[in-house]
């Protein structure tokens, strides 16, 4: 992505989005993961996955196909929103609370708790991202630049990436104990 850019001078779309929709569901494994043994099964890891590839498909075609109008951007960025809102209802009311909240493991209960909070406050920076481009509303209303764009990826990639990935450490070495 940074040698993209560099060469290019432009938002390195394609790669960011390969990027996130191998880590993306990945991140939803993790939630059933940890959910298994409270009784988490292979159709709420397959919503999940299908509900985070759709948020990614939409915001891919807002983004890589974008006529720089708001009406193409708002279009996707709402239907993006909507597999974004699934995944956060079921971290935080859904299934994979609920099975969190029967589990066992004071741990995973916390970790789980501890995850929706990232989908909550982590994943809502993508959207201010992508407000930026061309076209978007915190383009139009701030000049919010699509330079934007990436800075707010990248900060929130870092904040959730590397927070996602402690917090599952954090549960496998305590539960190991
Ligand atoms: C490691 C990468 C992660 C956790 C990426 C997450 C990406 C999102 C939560 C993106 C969400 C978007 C919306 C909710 C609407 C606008 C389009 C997106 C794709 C930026």
């Amino acid at each position: 992505m940074r040698d993209y850019f560099m060469a290019t001078g432009d938002n390195p779309t394609a790669y960011r989005y390969i990027d996130w929709i191998l880590t993306v569901p990945l991140m939803c494994v993790e939630f059933y993961l940890l959910t298994r043994l409270a009784g988490a099964t292979k159709t709420l890891l397959w919503k999940l996955i299908i509900a985070s590839t759709w948020m990614l498909v939409a915001g891919y075609i807002g983004e890589a196909f974008s006529d720089g109008s708001t009406s193409h951007s708002v279009t996707w960025g709402v239907l993006s929103t909507v597999g974004y809102l699934y995944v956060l209802y079921t971290a935080w009311f859904g299934e994979v609370a609920q099975l969190a909240a029967n589990s066992k493991s004071e741990v995973i209960q916390k970790g789980v708790k501890a995850l929706a909070w990232f989908v909550l406050v982590g994943w809502a920076i993508y959207p201010i991202g992508y407000m930026c481009m061309d076209g978007g509303w915190l383009n139009n209303a701030f000049g919010w630049t699509s330079q934007n764009v990436d800075l707010f990826y990248n900060i929130a990639d870092a904040i959730n990436k590397i927070g996602f990935g402690l917090v599952v450490y954090n549960i496998a070495v305590t539960e190991s104990k």
